[in-house]
């Protein structure tokens, strides 16, 4: 298996086991003989996690059995493509959930049915039978309607079973749990049998406003229990990103703040007046499984009643400072105190450095008064000839990609 870089590497490289950055960050993937299992709280979906697994899987030729009881195969198919994740030949369904509603689905190379989804003997002999044929994953989608179906010592002791095929057969499997409120004793235990827990969970306060995952457990990584909680959001499609609510990017009047956003983001949209910013710019970001909101400020002080309230609730700050104007540097300072984001994880980036007079980085970094540890990137327009004074310009990617993995280091 290859290193998994994240946001270092380049995402190709990634040799896949969950597909999902920071899962695979702190846990380098899914070893052989290893079952997870995902547990979510009722009120948040589990399944695109095992959507983005599967894809990552197939993709990168693992054969892949998907055990279905959720909904029909096809449209779990359709949901999964819907998020981008179209399946391939590597993908097959064991599909026990036609048998219940009784709609004949037709057998496929790739989808088996399972008759009597209620016939526990039949169930078990078609998963653990269906294990020798070769398949790197499988993936029980839901496990948690299996112990509904049966009751939860049966699912405890297929499990033993499951771990058994599995590791013989040197795969490995993920099951998806919801926790509807099982007795406690019966949770603890089916946690005592699997390698690793991962909760998804969401922060209700009246309305659910964010969902996060947690390493709960996993046996193959040392010190798993100091990993953190990372908060999420599923997209369609795109899929489970790790999730940064809330990006400033701040600077002076001119720097390039617009031209930063919209070029880091596809779908960014300002509030301008021939050219500069009047109320704020946003813009989303995708990036190597990260997906953050940016915020920019406007630069001129007229609108500075502004700036306290943009800053609000920002996590991390791109400063940006135009490379020729060094004289605008202390105002740059300024407005990371009147965004009160000053101490907040920051990378500043010294914009314009393609023209000329543009200071160096180390100049900069004196005048600015950088402490050592922060992370300063020079970015240049991708075309200084087309460069129009009333416009934002597209800055090159290299620079706003070097931007991104510094600041998203530090936030993770
Ligand atoms: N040559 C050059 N011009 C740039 C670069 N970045 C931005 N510009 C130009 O500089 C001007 C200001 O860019 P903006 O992105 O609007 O700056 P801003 O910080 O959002 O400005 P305000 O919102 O008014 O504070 C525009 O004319 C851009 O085309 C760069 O890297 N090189
Ligand atoms: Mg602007």
């Amino acid at each position: 298996m290859a290193e998994y870089k994240g946001l270092d590497g380049n995402e190709e490289d990634i040799d896949p086991y969950f597909g999902i950055a920071k899962l695979d960050e702190q846990l380098k993937g899914i070893p052989e003989k290893k079952i997870v299992l995902i547990s979510a709280s009722p009120s948040v979906g589990n399944e695109v996690f095992g959507y983005q697994i599967i894809h990552k899987n197939i993709t990168s030729g693992v054969k892949v059995l998907v055990f279905l009881n959720r909904t029909s195969p096809q449209s779990y198919l359709t949901d999964m493509k819907d998020y981008d994740f179209p399946a391939n030949d590597n993908l097959f369904i064991l599909d026990a959930y036609s048998g219940i509603t009784g709609i004949k689905s037709d057998e496929t190379d790739h989808i088996k049915v399972i008759n009597n989804p209620y016939d526990i003997e039949e169930v078990k002999s078609k998963v653990i039978g269906a294990l020798g044929n070769g398949y790197g994953l499988i993936v029980i989608d839901s496990f948690s309607l299996l112990a509904d179906f049966f009751n939860f010592p049966f699912v405890l002791s297929f499990i033993d079973e499951i771990k058994n095929a599995v590791v013989s057969h040197n795969s490995a499997a993920v099951l998806l749990f919801t926790d509807w409120g099982y007795e406690k004793e019966n949770v603890d235990k089916l946690l005592s049998k699997v390698n690793s827990t991962i909760e998804v969970k969401g922060i209700e306060k009246r309305v659910i406003f964010g969902q996060y995952f947690a390493v709960l457990k996993c046996d193959w990584v040392k010190e798993a229990n100091a990993l953190s909680s990372v908060l999420f959001k599923a997209i369609k499609p795109g899929g489970i990103k790790v999730y940064f609510p809330k990006i400033l990017v701040t600077g002076p009047t001119d720097a390039g703040k617009s031209s930063f956003i919209h070029s880091a983001s596809k779908d960014a949209v300002s509030v301008d007046k021939l050219g500069g910013t009047i109320a704020l710019d946003h813009g989303s970001v995708d990036f190597k499984g990260y997906r953050a909101d940016l915020f920019g400020t406007p630069g001129q002080e007229r609108f500075d009643p502004l700036l306290k309230m943009l800053g609000e609730e920002a996590i991390g700050v791109f400063l940006i400072v135009d490379s020729t104007k060094p004289e605008q540097f202390p105002r740059a300072v300024e407005m990371l105190r009147k965004t009160e984001t000053y101490g907040l994880p920051v990378v500043v980036i010294a914009n314009k450095a393609d023209l000329k007079g543009a200071l160096k980085g180390e100049e900069i970094r004196e005048r600015l008064h950088l402490d050592s540890a922060i992370t300063l990137i020079q970015t240049v327009a991708e075309n200084l000839s087309t460069v129009d004074p009333n416009q934002p310009t597209k800055l090159k990617s290299e620079g706003i990609n070097e931007a991104l993995s510094a600041l998203f280091k530090q936030l993770t």
